[in-house]
């Protein structure tokens, strides 16, 4: 039965420092991200892209947080997109776009796998965890709070309420290298599993990525998962504004996709941060099209076979 996916553009650029962002969902129509999948076998629809909410004067602005208003209505209205959007189709992907832009989609998945009775889980690659508040974050870079904003954490009256927050134990991130003071206390209280560069070297990425898709299936859980280009070495993908160096490898990150793919249990997927401004002749898009690829069924050799 072929399965469905809706595309949806989140060119948000109003949570990073670097603006860029917002040439992200063209970049990726640009590599043909739309028609590679449908070559797949997949029924693709693209719904262009998303536009903010119109939310009422946000107040006093708060010099302490950059484009608080603007993020906020980009939450409110990827947050409606994405629940429509995982009741309307199997698999949506959301094209960044900075970070900020998963306190709506992740949120907005989420409140449909409550509506289902049903967990969901994330899947979290990238170098950082994008765990602070409103009032930890240091550099006031709204891309820097997703994760706190979907898991329920206070701090967020400003923005629209989170309508079914994500249990943080459901919660798995790899790749993490970059790690703030208020982050580092805040996942060690909230059990988040992490899997840092370290932890990555030292095991490998198959076997803890297994045993998380193990606890997703066994829950009969929902998986969204937020793939940062800055999760991957900036040697191999440069078109980011907070590369940090020793980042995953061209065939752990394909790995990792491939996995997820025979695991049938991916239900939406964000790719973030793709800065096209910063790319070197298109190649960290085409990378990121590649493993959007590998997710959604591409093989060099089919593994039952071993054909091509
Ligand atoms: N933790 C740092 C901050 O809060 O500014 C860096 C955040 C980078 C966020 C990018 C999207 O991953
Ligand atoms: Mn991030
Ligand atoms: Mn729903
Ligand atoms: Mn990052």
């Amino acid at each position: 039965m072929t399965r469905s996916c809706r595309i949806l553009g989140a060119p948000i650029q109003e949570g990073a420092s670097q603006p860029g962002c917002v040439m992200g969902p063209a970049a990726f129509r640009t590599a043909g991200l739309p028609e590679t999948l449908a070559e797949l076998g997949w029924d693709v629809t693209d719904l262009g892209d998303a536009r903010p909410r119109d939310l009422p004067p946000a107040g006093e602005p708060d010099d302490r947080l950059r484009n608080l208003a603007p993020v906020a209505a980009w939450t409110e209205a990827l947050a409606a997109s994405a629940h429509e959007m995982a009741r309307d189709c199997d698999l949506p992907i959301f094209l960044g776009g900075d970070h900020s832009m998963s306190a709506g989609t992740v949120s907005g998945v989420a409140r449909h796998a409550a509506d289902l009775g049903r967990r969901q889980f994330v899947l979290w690659l990238d170098a950082h965890p994008d765990l602070h508040s409103p009032g930890t974050t240091v550099s006031g870079n709204l891309h820097g709070v997703p994760v706190a904003y979907f898991t329920g954490r206070p701090g967020f009256e400003r923005f629209p309420p989170c309508l079914a927050p994500v249990d943080p134990r459901d919660l798995c991130m790899m790749g993490i290298r970059s790690v703030d003071m208020a982050e580092r206390r805040l996942i060690a209280d909230a059990g988040i599993v992490t899997h840092d560069m370290r932890a990555l070297d030292e095991n490998g990425v198959a076997r803890p990525l297994a045993a998380f898709l193990e606890r997703v299936a066994q829950a009969n859980g929902r998986l969204h998962v937020s793939l940062d280009v800055d999760f991957l070495d900036p040697a191999i993908a440069p078109a980011v504004g907070t590369t940090v160096p020793g980042g995953a490898t061209f065939r752990e990150a394909h790995l990792i996709m491939e996995m997820l793919h025979d695991s049938g249990l991916v239900t939406s997927l964000d790719l973030a941060e793709l800065n096209p401004f910063l790319d070197e002749r298109a190649r960290t898009v085409r990378l990121m099209t590649d493993l959007a690829a590998s997710l959604f069924g591409r093989r060099v050799l089919d593994r039952a076979t071993g054909t091509l």
